[in-house]
């Protein structure tokens, strides 16, 4: 049985995220995903995500790539959480490549290619300027 695990916001959730999910849940037999707690982005981004972290862990449980989702309450705790759930490998967007290189001692590491021209940020920016 071989374990994926990748983690994430999930804000305003758009296909680039749908895109890694899938791609990721190809490389093995079950992924687990770790969503960032609203505390966790706030203590990042000095704001709290559009879609509260209930919300985002329900959409990312509700895709049948997805195994498991457990909440992601520290960005120092990769390590823990690679160990607690005994994943085999961890994927990550290549916007994160090699910042997770450290783990390769008890993990394989993948970075998968972003979709381009969809992120979040882009989103909040045409909604809200739509709203004017
Ligand atoms: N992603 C992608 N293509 C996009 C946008 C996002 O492949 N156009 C991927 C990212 O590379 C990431 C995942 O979707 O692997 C989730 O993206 P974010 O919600 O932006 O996650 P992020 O805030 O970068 O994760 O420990 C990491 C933290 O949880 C933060």
């Amino acid at each position: 049985m071989k374990t994926i695990i990748t983690f994430g916001t999930y804000d305003v959730f758009h296909v680039g995220h749908l895109n890694l999910l899938q791609r990721a849940a190809a490389l093995g037999d079950r992924l687990f995903v770790g969503v960032s707690t609203d505390e966790l982005n706030f203590s990042k981004k000095q704001r709290y995500p559009i879609y509260n972290q209930n919300d985002r862990m329900k959409i990312i449980n509700g895709l049948r790539y997805v195994n498991l989702c457990f909440e992601e309450e520290s960005l120092d705790l990769k390590r823990h959480y690679i160990d607690l759930y005994k994943a085999d490998v961890l994927v990550m967007g290549d916007d994160w490549k090699g910042k997770f290189d450290e783990f390769s001692d008890i993990c394989e590491v993948v970075y998968l290619d972003r979709t381009p021209s969809v992120s979040t940020t882009q989103l909040i920016e045409v909604i809200s300027s739509s709203d004017q």
